[in-house]
């Protein structure tokens, strides 16, 4: 357990990409409380989170300093994981050594919710258009939202994809930056294994391509193998199931 006073408070939304940060508290052996936000009827989040944060988006972290009571609130997952590895993380668990690979971290804080979870988010929007179109509009709205993703958002994640697939072609021990766990798998866990590679028959479906991702993809699929079986990964996932 860590040396530390200080109170942190997750706040985490069911279904949500949250998760990530209870795994990092629980890799730096942090003390935590989580509040656990439901979702509500049109699958958002409830206004109750926006009295931590205006945006009111998870998650949000809150930071009451020992020896304080004003909290520092803390919002954008890449931020927050950048945040808690400066201020708990002395030991420099899940920061690689080498310079290179630690700046590669870096990047990929920032990656990973700026360019790859947007263009999930856009073909999910999109799917959800497509399924609720008005009566007799429904075929218009195929066509419409196809275009724009054949267009755009398709070509752009499998070039994504091809991306990252190379960038662990490059490391030797199959995680994302250095030859071990570090921050830049965590923050790429939702978007790639939960949300694509978790289920790859049903993300070709959702791309409309008949790829076999785990063929076209062989270094992301063995990388999703090592993140579903990472022990942290799966406490985090317990700690929630005990809380819902
Ligand atoms: N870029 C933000 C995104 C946060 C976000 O949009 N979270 C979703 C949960 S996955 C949310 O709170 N959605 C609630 C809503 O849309 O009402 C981050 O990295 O934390």
């Amino acid at each position: 357990m860590s040396e530390t006073k200080d109170k942190i408070v997750l706040h985490w939304l069911q279904h949500s990409r949250a998760t990530r940060i209870l795994w990092l508290l629980e890799e730096l052996k942090l003390p935590y409380e989580i509040k656990v936000y439901k979702r509500d009827s049109q699958y958002r989040a409830p206004q109750e989170l926006k009295k931590i944060h205006p945006l009111g988006r998870s998650p949000l972290v809150e930071i009451i300093p020992e020896g304080t009571s004003k909290p520092v609130v803390l919002a954008e997952t890449g931020y927050i994981i950048q945040y808690l590895l400066d201020h708990y993380n002395p030991s420099g668990e899940l920061v690689p050594s080498s310079p290179e690979n630690r700046e590669l971290v870096k990047y990929y804080l920032n990656y990973t919710e700026g360019t790859l979870q947007s263009l999930l988010v856009s073909l999910l929007v999109n799917s959800k258009a497509k399924s609720s179109a008005p009566f007799g509009f429904g075929f218009l709205m195929n066509k419409l939202v196809g275009g724009i993703n054949q267009a755009y958002y398709l070509p752009e994640l499998l070039s994504n994809l091809s991306f990252l697939d190379a960038q662990l072609a490059k490391q030797s021990g199959g995680y994302f930056a250095g030859d071990r766990l570090s921050a830049a798998d965590i923050i790429l866990s939702f978007p790639l294994y939960e949300n694509t590679f978790a289920n790859p028959e049903r993300a070709s479906q959702t791309l409309g391509q008949s790829i076999n991702l785990v063929e076209k993809f062989p270094h992301i699929h063995k990388w999703s193998e090592k993140i579903k079986d990472e022990p942290g990964y799966i406490k985090a996932g317990k700690i929630l199931e005990s809380k819902l």
